[in-house]
């Protein structure tokens, strides 16, 4: 296993969108072990592949206090959403910065298993949020996205600056 790097607006790596996994391999199930070791670490409540450059459609979530309910989900696709509700997000390749995005408030989620298998779960809240949030990010999205251009362009400019010093 090992901790991967996590690229960090506004890298333009993060506007790739991710390409579908054709079978379930073993490469791809140790791709989900260190996504997973790689948000534990970090920490954070979900990840996706397109955040360490991977741009296959893969995405970890674990949103228990205990840390100890990985949800791993390879070609996610929301098939019904439901309501609406904001929650603050933060994000790891978007460090400091939290602000209120609204989401629907259930999802129903179809997908693979990390053994190939169909999967479909219904989810609400944090997770649900959680993993609207994870799939953005392959299509290329980020919740700055939602924010105002004002907002978005100061983020920019303090992200963009940071990383220039690094
Ligand atoms: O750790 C994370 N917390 C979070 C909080 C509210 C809504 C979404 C998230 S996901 C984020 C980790 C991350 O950047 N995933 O892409
Ligand atoms: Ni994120």
């Amino acid at each position: 296993m090992a901790i991967l790097q996590i690229l960090q607006y506004p890298d333009p790596r993060l506007r790739n969108v991710a390409v579908a996994v054709g079978t379930v391999t073993d490469d791809v199930r140790r791709l989900v072990d260190d996504l997973l070791e790689t948000m534990y670490d970090a920490p954070g409540i979900g990840l996706a592949a397109t955040q360490v450059n991977v741009h296959k459609r893969i995405i970890v979530a674990d949103v228990s206090d205990a840390r100890d309910a990985p949800l791993c989900l390879i070609n996610p696709t929301i098939v019904q959403a439901i309501g609406s509700e904001q929650m603050e997000e933060g994000c790891l390749s978007v460090p400091g910065v939290y602000e209120n995005v609204e989401r629907a408030q259930a999802i129903t989620v179809r997908g693979l298993n990390r053994n190939g298998d169909p999967v479909e779960l219904e989810l609400e809240d944090l997770l649900g949020v959680c993993v609207q949030h994870e799939i953005d990010h392959l299509d290329g999205k980020l919740f700055v996205d939602y924010l105002s251009h004002l907002k978005r362009t100061r983020i920019r400019k303090k992200l963009g600056k940071a990383q220039k010093q690094l």
